[in-house]
């Protein structure tokens, strides 16, 4: 008891470090948004991996429980409960109070892994309204509590257990006065996140629970867009619904569905494993994943990659286990080693003739999946969001290590070799006739006068940011609809039927496609390196089609071509999708449109149900005039508009997205889509 009282000048640095993190949160955790409330749980689990990294832990549990804590468990060591002789208190409670306590213990680099922010758990307890750690450790169960970061209880020993059942278990509730924006945890976040995790942590297995139910889920979301932030009155809320649903045996069929989630993820391959996910709904073109592993300058390195069929290529790098989506040293040197030993390969073997220009990375590339991940001691961060490793000792160590390795599997695999020259041989003389092709046009455009497609209706306006381009389906759509328009800003494209499925095409079989062509002169901006946001000429890019099963197939090839040829169009929020209604309601010469079923039930609820009601369901964009597309989907005064946005958290996953839609094969995409069905927002993608 007294030496609770006994705080010296250290305790009082704590309180002070502690207080600092509440009042500059996003210095600590990038943001208070819902990124940063997801923050918190990384934060924990990093420390949790970090543990089984050191070899002592193979097991972590994340549960997201029905108000919103989190608790993270490990079957690690335990944190350290002795007194710290340097503060006179519990290790334990340093490392949960102290800011920055996490990173320089243990000797010898014991902290590897680690948030953007690398910061630790003590911010995560500063930041939460109330938190509770467990250390099983010695036979011995302790506990110890806080509030905002400041201590509630002293370190106790509150139960007995095996000695050798070990681990630490932290549960916190994050702080509504931090969080104002949301402190409700997305499932699916989480659940990418730990994959990633878990994929880069060979061995290791992670558990993610989710307590909510999808009712209670929806009922919190709503609760709290309604500005009702008393989580009492939510759990409130909850309880009157649950017992109503116990009283209605009728809807027990679809209560069975309204349970908690979890998933496993463990693989014992790590990040070969990782590679066939990425590959998980192509088809690569040979059997193995190639893995180069070792430690050059103490960077320890790790490569996986494989080849499909198809013409993308996703990279994703990683430093220590933080991703780093605009690459760096580490990827430099992967992209060094790999033309590199190709080349030399294919050269001395003969797949590439003397007189044969050499390979270029692009052409080697060509369907290439592949993860690098490495592990360093000062990873520095650079660029403009610190999302680019800059430690040259990364490139010359990935480099060394990937063409050593490499060098001799292709030896060893000459089959395999062999193929992935011949595809990159390919990909060489398709791009050189593509540049020859767009060469040709190009030269035709300047003999034609070039310039703009016949079939666009351009807009007379120049100013760019007041413009718009209609995308739309069919010449009689489009017909309408540039009837229909206001010709100062709004632009008209028709497209006939179905446009080019680029997944599934060679990249040069695009430029051959007229619908594509005219797509990327009315834009203005080039394609893929070339890709110019200032050249714009339409503010909005607006995707038209009928509101079917064949409309929604051709916005999502439009979506995909966009994505895979000027994937900054959709991240700057550049692309819309037109909502035609689906209904129209007459009543006594007053028109109704109705743009879901719900809302065609509550427009003839609120008009009454009698003979005098007509409904017309409208089966594409051809059977409105121009009068009616104008008011119910083209003026921007009434109409509604859908922004696409990329929600995935990894390009990773958009490029798995893409893949599983647009790629052929079947199996995932059926998975896909009943997954997604319930709970389709219709246009994160
Ligand atoms: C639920 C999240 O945070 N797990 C952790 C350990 C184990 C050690 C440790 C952590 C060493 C000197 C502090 C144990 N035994 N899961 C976790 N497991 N931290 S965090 O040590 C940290 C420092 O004081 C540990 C021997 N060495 C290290």
């Amino acid at each position: 008891m007294s030496e609770k009282q006994q705080y010296g000048g250290d305790q009082i640095q704590v309180l002070e470090g502690l207080e600092a993190v509440r009042k500059r949160p996003g210095m600590y955790i990038g943001t208070t948004s819902s990124r940063g409330l997801h923050h918190l749980v990384y934060e924990i689990v990093d420390n949790a991996v970090d543990e089984a990294l050191a070899g002592f832990c193979d097991t972590v549990h994340v549960t997201i429980h029905k108000d919103n804590s989190i608790t993270v468990t490990d079957n690690g060591r335990g944190v350290p409960v002795d007194i710290n002789h340097k503060t006179g208190r519990p290790a334990v409670e340093v490392v949960y109070t102290v800011l920055h306590a996490g990173g320089k213990f243990g000797g010898g680099g014991y902290k590897v892994s680690g948030g953007l922010h690398g910061v630790g758990a003590s911010v995560v307890n500063a930041l939460s309204e109330n938190m509770e750690v467990v250390v099983k450790r010695d036979g011995k169960v302790h506990r110890q509590t806080y509030e905002r970061g400041k201590i509630t209880s002293d370190l106790t020993v509150i139960g007995e257990c095996e000695s050798d059942d070990t681990g630490t278990q932290v549960t916190f509730l994050p702080d509504k006065d931090i969080f104002k924006e949301t402190l409700i945890y997305d499932f699916d976040v989480l659940k990418n996140r730990l994959r990633e995790m878990a994929f880069l942590t060979k061995g290791l297995k992670i558990v993610l629970t989710d307590e909510r139910t999808r009712s209670e889920i929806e009922m919190q979301i709503k609760a709290e867009k309604s500005g009702k932030q008393d989580t009492e009155d939510i759990s409130d809320v909850q309880e009157a619904e649950e017992s109503s649903e116990q009283e209605t045996p009728e809807e027990t069929v679809e209560n069975s569905e309204d349970k908690g989630r979890e998933e496993v993820f463990h693989y014992e391959g790590g990040i070969k494993e990782f590679v066939s996910y990425l590959n998980k709904s192509k088809t690569p073109i040979y059997e193995d994943v190639i893995y180069c592993e070792g430690v050059k300058d103490k960077v320890s390195v790790e490569v996986a990659f494989q080849h499909n069929d198809g013409y993308s290529e996703i990279t994703e790098c990683f430093a220590n286990n933080i991703n780093t989506p605009e690459g760096g040293m580490h990827l430099t040197g992967f992209k060094n080693a790999l033309t590199k030993t190709f080349n030399d390969y294919a050269k001395k073997n003969k797949l590439l003739k003397d007189n044969e220009p050499a390979l270029s990375g692009e052409d080697i590339r060509e369907g290439l999946a592949a993860i690098i991940s490495v592990k360093i001691e000062n990873p520095q961060f650079e660029g403009q969001t610190k999302q680019k490793l800059g430690n040259a000792e990364a490139r010359g160590a990935v480099d060394s290590i990937v063409s050593e390795q490499l060098t001799y599997y292709l030896e060893q695999n000459p089959a395999q070799a062999r193929i992935i020259c011949e595809k990159a041989v390919l990909a060489q003389r398709a791009r050189e006739a593509a540049r020859k092709a767009r060469d040709l046009t190009r030269r035709k455009n300047v003999l034609e006068g070039g310039g703009l497609p016949g079939k666009l209706a351009d807009c007379s306006d120049k100013d760019a940011s007041k413009c718009e381009i209609f995308i739309v389906e069919g010449d009689s759509a489009g017909g309408s609809a540039k009837k229909a328009r206001t010709r100062t800003t709004q632009a008209i494209l028709p497209l006939r039927g179905k446009i080019l499925n680029v997944e599934k095409a060679r990249p040069e079989k695009a430029f051959e496609n007229e619908e594509i062509r005219s797509m990327i002169t009315a834009f203005g901006t080039g394609i893929h390196d070339e890709f110019d946001i200032e050249k714009l000429r339409y503010n909005k890019i607006i995707i038209m089609t009928d509101a079917d099963v064949d409309g929604a197939h051709i916005a999502t090839l439009l979506l995909t071509f966009f994505y895979r040829f000027m994937p900054k169009l959709i991240k700057e929020g550049h692309v819309f999708l037109a909502q035609p209604p689906l209904y129209k309601i007459e009543k006594n010469k007053k028109v109704w449109y109705a743009y879901s079923d719900d809302e065609l039930n509550s427009i003839i609820e609120e008009i009454g149900r009698d003979q005098n009601n007509r409904v017309q369901r409208y089966k594409g964009l051809g059977e409105m005039d121009a009068e009616q597309l104008w008011e119910t989907t083209m003026d921007p005064e009434r109409r509604i508009l859908l922004r696409v946005n990329i929600e995935e958290s990894s390009e990773a996953e958009v490029d798995i997205t893409f893949s599983t839609l647009m790629g052929d094969q079947v199996e995932p995409r059926r998975e896909f889509i009943e997954a997604n069905a319930k709970y389709a927002k219709n246009l994160d993608i």
